[in-house]
C-alpha cells in the first residue's frame, strides 16, 4: 500500500471502534448505533444529518432537530466523548450581520467546518424555497447568519476546511422545491464568502451500479489527504417505495478540486439496520461530517439514519483511500474541470 498521509490534526481521543473479525467492508458501524435516539430532548422529536467538530478538548456540533411539529430546526449540541452528545432544546436564534434577530422559516442538514479560526454553518434553509443559508460562529452560543451562498433551489452546501488557490471553496448541489428525482455535485469559489463564481460541475449521478442512480450530494467536509481531498457523499437510488440513501466516497484533485480523481463504483455504506431501514423516513444513510486523528489515519463518520437517529461508522484512510482507488468508476466530465 501507498502510505497514504493525512493533513490535519491529531484527535487521539475521538470515537473509535476497531474494524470486527470477518466484516469485509472498509467501512463499518459503531457497535453501540444508533448515538442519539427518539426525543432527546423536549422540543427535539428526531435528531439527525448533523455537522459536527472537535471543540474545546470536546465536540460541538450543529444539528438538525425536528420539533414535534415536524419542522426541521437547527439546535447547537455539546459531547465530552463524542458520542453522548447533550442536544440544547432551544433553537439556534440566528442575528444577522446587523444584529437583528433572524429565524429561518425552516432549517436542515447543517454542515460545520473550522476555516481560518471561525466555525462556518452552511445548511439548507427557506429563500423563496430550498436554498443554501451560511452562518458563523466563534463559541456555539452566538450564531451570525451571512450572505446567501446561492439562490432557489439548492442543498447539501459544504465549504472547504481551507482557501484553494486563494479562493473558498463550496461545493453544492442545484435541486428543486420538492424531494428533487434528480442532481449532481457542482463547486463554486469565492474571494470573500459573498460573492461566488467559476461554477464548475464535480461528478454526475449514474454509472454501472444503481445505489447513485436518481441523484447524489455532497456528505462531510472534505479531508485533505496526500492522494487529494476525501469526500464521503451520498448517493440515491430510486424504487417503487422511494428514495434509498446510501454512501460512497471520491477522491478530489488537491488544487483543482473539481476533478474527480477517483470515486466508488459501489456504495460503502447502505441501509441495511434496523435504525437506518425503519423510522420517519426509511431507508436512509446520509454523512453529514467526519472527525479525523490525522497521525493514524482513523476517520468517524457522523450520519444521519431513516431521518430519525445519529450513527456512526468508522474507516481507515490508508484503507479507505486504496479502496477507493482500486474500485473507482468515473462518469464523463467527472475527471475535467467540467464547465460545458
Ligand atoms: C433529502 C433531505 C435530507 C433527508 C433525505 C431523505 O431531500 O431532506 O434531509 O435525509 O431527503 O429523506
Amino acid at each position: 500500500m501507498t502510505e497514504i498521509k493525512v493533513i490535519g490534526q491529531g484527535l487521539p481521543g475521538m470515537p473509535w471502534e476497531e474494524k470486527p473479525q470477518g466484516c469485509g467492508s472498509v467501512v463499518w458501524r459503531h457497535r453501540a448505533n444508533p448515538i442519539i435516539g427518539r426525543n432527546p430532548s423536549p422540543n427535539c422529536a428526531r435528531v439527525f444529518n448533523s455537522g459536527v467538530v472537535p471543540w474545546k478538548g470536546g465536540y460541538a456540533g450543529v444539528f438538525r432537530a425536528d420539533h414535534r411539529d415536524g419542522t426541521a430546526r437547527l439546535h447547537a449540541g455539546f459531547s465530552a466523548d463524542g458520542l453522548k452528545w447533550d442536544i440544547r432544546d432551544e433553537a439556534i436564534l440566528w442575528k444577522d450581520e446587523s444584529g437583528a434577530d433572524y429565524q429561518p422559516r425552516y432549517a436542515y442538514d447543517p454542515r460545520v467546518v473550522l476555516l481560518e479560526g471561525r466555525f462556518y454553518v452552511v445548511w439548507c434553509c427557506d429563500f423563496s424555497g430550498a436554498s443554501l443559508g451560511l452562518g458563523v460562529t466563534e463559541d456555539f452560543e452566538a450564531f451570525v447568519r451571512l450572505e446567501n451562498p446561492s439562490y432557489p433551489y439548492n442543498r447539501n452546501g459544504v465549504l472547504f476546511p481551507r482557501r484553494v488557490g486563494g479562493k473558498y471553496l463550496m461545493l453544492h448541489r442545484p435541486s428543486d422545491p420538492a424531494h428533487t428525482p434528480f442532481g449532481d455535485i457542482f463547486l463554486s469559489e469565492s474571494p470573500d464568502l459573498v460573492h461566488w463564481g467559476r461554477h464548475r460541475k464535480v461528478m454526475s449521478r449514474g454509472g454501472s451500479g444503481w445505489w447513485q442512480g436518481t441523484k447524489i450530494g455532497a456528505g462531510a467536509v472534505p479531508i485533505e489527504t496526500s492522494e487529494g481531498w476525501l469526500l464521503f457523499y451520498h448517493g440515491v437510488s430510486g424504487t417503487c417505495n422511494g428514495y434509498v440513501y446510501s454512501f460512497g466516497a471520491a477522491i478530489l484533485d488537491l488544487e483543482r478540486p473539481s476533478k474527480v480523481l477517483y470515486r466508488t463504483r459501489d456504495c460503502l455504506l447502505a441501509p441495511e439496520e434496523a435504525y437506518e431501514t425503519t423510522g420517519f423516513v426509511p431507508n436512509v444513510a446520509f454523512p453529514c461530517a467526519t472527525l479525523c486523528d490525522a497521525p493514524s489515519g482513523r476517520i468517524a463518520i457522523y450520519y444521519g439514519a431513516a431521518d430519525t437517529f445519529v450513527a456512526l461508522a468508522y474507516a481507515k484512510a490508508d484503507e479507505l483511500v486504496a479502496y477507493v482507488k482500486a474500485n473507482s468508476e468515473l462518469l464523463p466530465g467527472d475527471a475535467e474541470d467540467f464547465r460545458q
